[in-house]
């Protein structure tokens, strides 16, 4: 066990659980630890970046996007770098993987700790703004901390696993979406990358999101770690299904929390720039679009079936895909675990 700056235990999963998570994320093969209080889990390596990542040294200017996965992350990352960077349309970087521009700070943890540095690419944008960093002290937690102002991040982590003082230093953007898809956002998630390999039914996917046992942990939680802030002039929460239903009501909000200033007609530009249309177009996730062709990494039948990371970018697709059953029992777990003043759409 071991204990982190936050306070929180890590306890390596193992025995009986262990052997029946791995038969389902076959994927899974750095392992997992599962955190105190909270039930946070995350891949194993987390504990080597856990206490950095708390320390993190935020500054006035950052904005950190903050969800659970699957829930608009990398939409609002565009959103928020495009309100701040690239309002004309013009940014040199704009066609940079989203990922160079708004760090992932935990996403270290998905690689092993024996790793060598040829498994490791590394973008243009950590060689040039880390020029002397080993990749192994975390590629996207040290181009988080070395890119310039203004910052725009992105974590999944929830509010417990940063220092309190977060909000008093930076600005925080939170997306929330109904749970109903987010799970089926992140089934699909667990399916396509292999390095999940989830190969069980919808079913058993929707009980270990009911029981907090996907891959981090307690979705309610962390709203909840949320709402509980939410009067916070620093945090600003958004609702992935606003955003589908009145982009440019939700831009100016935004604007106003954001201080960005931005006209009627450069919100437009951003609203387009951003949609799910073109974004999926151009692709610009990771630092090289041709990982979405290696087998190796992303289940080719998956894609083809069912489509890539930009999946459907719509809401309520669970009302077609959920079974009755599912759906009530999911009803309970919002009635039981979100009973804290949230409601979704
Ligand atoms: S991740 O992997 O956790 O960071 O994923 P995240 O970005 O949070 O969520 C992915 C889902 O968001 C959809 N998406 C969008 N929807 C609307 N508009 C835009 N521009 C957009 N970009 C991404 C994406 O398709 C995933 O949802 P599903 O339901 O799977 O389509």
């Amino acid at each position: 066990m071991t204990t982190l700056a936050s306070g929180h235990k890590a306890t390596v999963l193992e025995g009986n659980e262990w052997a029946k998570l791995i038969e389902n994320f076959t994927g899974f093969k750095n392992g997992l630890v599962r955190l105190s209080p909270g039930g946070w889990v995350y891949s194993k390596n987390y504990c080597n970046f856990a206490d950095k990542l708390y320390n993190f040294e935020f500054r006035k200017s950052d904005v950190l996007v903050m969800t659970w996965p699957k829930c608009g992350t990398t939409w609002t990352q565009e959103i928020v770098w495009t309100m701040r960077n690239n309002v004309a349309l013009d940014h040199p970087e704009a066609g940079a993987a989203i990922l160079d521009r708004v760090p992932f700070m935990e996403a270290d943890m998905f690689h092993s700790e024996d790793e060598s540095e040829s498994e490791r690419p590394v973008s243009e944008s950590f060689k040039k703004l880390c020029p002397n960093a080993d990749p192994r002290d975390g590629v996207n937690l040290q181009l988080a901390q070395s890119l310039p102002d203004p910052r725009t991040l992105k974590t999944h982590l929830p509010f417990s696993l940063f220092a309190p003082s977060l909000l008093k230093k930076a600005k925080v953007v939170y997306v929330a979406r109904n749970p109903k898809d987010a799970v089926l956002s992140y089934l699909h998630h667990h399916r396509l990358f292999r390095q999940l390999s989830f190969l069980g039914s919808l079913e058993t996917f929707v009980e270990y999101f009911l029981e907090d046992n996907l891959l981090y942990g307690p979705y309610w939680l962390h709203l909840k770690e949320a709402w509980e802030r939410r009067a916070h002039p620093n945090l600003h929460i958004v609702f992935y299904e606003d955003l589908k239903a009145g982009i440019m009501g939700e831009l100016k909000r935004l604007d106003a929390f954001l201080g960005t200033g931005l006209s009627h007609d450069q919100l437009a530009n951003v609203a387009k720039y951003t949609s799910f249309g073109e974004m999926k177009a151009r692709n610009n996730l990771l630092i090289n679009k041709d990982i979405f062709k290696n087998a190796e990494i992303i289940d080719q039948e998956v894609l083809q079936k069912d489509g890539g990371f930009f999946r459907q970018g719509k809401s309520g697709d669970w009302k077609t895909k959920l079974t009755p059953d599912l759906i009530e029992k999911l009803d309970d777990w919002i009635s039981e675990k979100c009973d804290f003043g949230i409601s979704f759409k």
